[in-house]
């Protein structure tokens, strides 16, 4: 089925890929066939992006980005393994040359697959240097030439965001790490990358909570690591105004892994830390419906619980696998999870200046190159169906009707009181000494279910 040789055989071809001046031979622009049989993969058959649902195309409720990270940077790599996944524009090498040739190669990528968004760290593009003033001058020369090819394929960024968790220096925590040397590394760190997040156009810029948790309560104080992580977030909204860049700041939850407590647990504590410290106005989240089930919800919980407190700024759509403890990134490829993280978005009138983020990583066995397209596909048709279904449940107003009916009695009366902060418990006391116990009324949870299967 592929047409690339197996990983094994490719190797120093770093050369001839860049002769060639392609770096994904044999594949063309994906295109929507919806008629394509079920082994034709190197298509979309349910992402039509110009269609348009519910006034909006499906790329503008899409919002499809690919991540930089997972797609360009990982080699298949496990703690009981070696890298699998060889791909031909690597030489080995940390090079500016090396980081060049794969920044062609992502963007060749991107067009073909065709979704208009990329996410990346600073530390993703840029190889850092012996020196702040060198790693800063490489990213300056990365970021020249991602504004070039963005410019080229009318390709933009959807976020940006600052690597503070693989460096040796960040193993203690960046912002909360007992050093306040280390928190000025970090945010030295993110001086830089919030100026080139604004010189790249990017819509939104993420701190995901990378080592901030602790791994012993006996060695951590826990109030002084929450103030300080605060801390950094306030200096960030200063620079961020200061140097006019206007684009979402998001916090992306996550309970567990690298450290065995994140701070960011879930998007209810991410929401209570963000009122607590007065920062509610400028942040929102970044949901990873992955770290909601590490969390112990459902993969959709924390999407809506976010949307529904006005807090939903972007989704990393990726999956776990739920028989295992950590995080797997996998691709979304079950219809009905989409579908339910699809609901919550177009309910709450779609996601811009946010997106649908693939921080997903192809298995370390899919080891051929079109297997970086062929997950892609697979998982934007899954979104593109979940969009088509959701759209289905809310015209047709069952499900949210029967919904609404569950909680009738708030429309009016003594409901509609308790639900304006107008009521006491002495008027509890009355009113049920006025009408004794309630009737018993069935959830129908059953009922709702085989409804929602009904759709899917
Ligand atoms: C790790 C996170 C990370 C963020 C970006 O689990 O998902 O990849 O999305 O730093
Ligand atoms: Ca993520
Ligand atoms: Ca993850």
């Amino acid at each position: 089925m592929s047409s690339f040789a197996p990983a094994a055989k490719r190797s120093k071809t770093a050369e001839s890929v860049t002769d060639s001046g392609e770096f994904f031979p044999g594949i063309g622009k994906i295109g929507f066939k919806p008629k394509a049989g079920p082994k034709e993969v190197l298509c979309f058959k349910h992402y039509n992006a110009s269609e348009k649902i519910r006034g909006k195309t499906m790329e503008e409720w899409l919002r499809f980005s690919v991540c930089y990270w997972h797609t360009f940077r990982g080699t298949g790599a496990d703690p009981f393994g070696f890298p699998t996944l060889i791909r031909p524009w690597e030489d080995g090498t940390d090079s500016i040359e090396n980081a060049k040739r794969r920044m062609r190669a992502a963007f060749e990528f991107l067009h073909k697959l065709g979704v208009k968004y990329w996410t990346f760290h600073d530390r993703d593009i840029a190889p850092e240097g012996a020196t702040l003033e060198e790693t800063n001058k490489n990213l300056d020369e990365l970021s020249d030439l991602a504004l070039e090819l963005q410019s080229k394929y009318g390709i933009k960024l959807l976020w940006g965001t600052s690597n503070l968790f693989a460096n040796p220096r960040y193993m203690n925590g960046a912002a909360t790490n007992p050093d306040p040397h280390v928190f000025a590394c970090a945010g030295a760190q993110v001086k830089k990358m919030l100026e080139i997040t604004k010189k790249l156009g990017g819509e939104n810029f993420i701190f995901w909570g990378g080592r901030e948790g602790y791994q012993s309560i006996l060695n951590t104080d826990v109030k002084r690591e929450m103030d300080h992580m605060a801390a950094l977030f306030k200096m960030a909204i200063a620079y961020k105004n200061k140097i006019g860049f206007t684009g979402q700041l998001l916090i992306e939850p996550k309970p567990k892994e690298p450290t065995k407590h994140q701070y960011d647990y879930d998007a209810q504590t991410v929401i209570g830390f963000l009122k607590s410290y007065g920062l509610d106005k400028d942040f929102k989240l970044n949901i990873e419906p992955n770290h909601t089930t590490l969390a112990g919800h459902g993969y959709e919980h924390d999407v809506v619980v976010a949307s529904k407190l006005g807090f939903l700024g972007s989704v990393d759509s990726n999956t776990g696998s739920t028989d295992l403890g950590w995080d797997t990134d996998q691709f979304p490829m079950d219809v009905k999870n989409a579908t339910l993280v699809m609901k919550a978005i177009i309910e709450q009138g779609g996601l811009a200046p946010g997106g649908l983020n693939f921080d997903c990583k192809v298995r370390r066995e899919s080891t051929d190159l079109e297997d970086m397209f062929v997950s892609h596909i697979g998982a934007m048709d899954t979104f593109a169906r979940a969009l088509r279904i959701a759209a289905k449940v809310l015209d047709d107003g069952i499900l949210p009707g029967l919904v609404k009916d569950r909680y009738h009695g708030f429309d009016s009366g003594l409901g509609k009181k308790i639900e304006e902060n107008k009521a006491t418990l002495e008027e509890m006391e009355a009113h049920v000494l006025k009408h004794g116990e309630p009737e018993v009324r069935s959830g129908k949870q059953e009922m709702f279910e085989s409804i929602f299967n009904g759709y899917v």
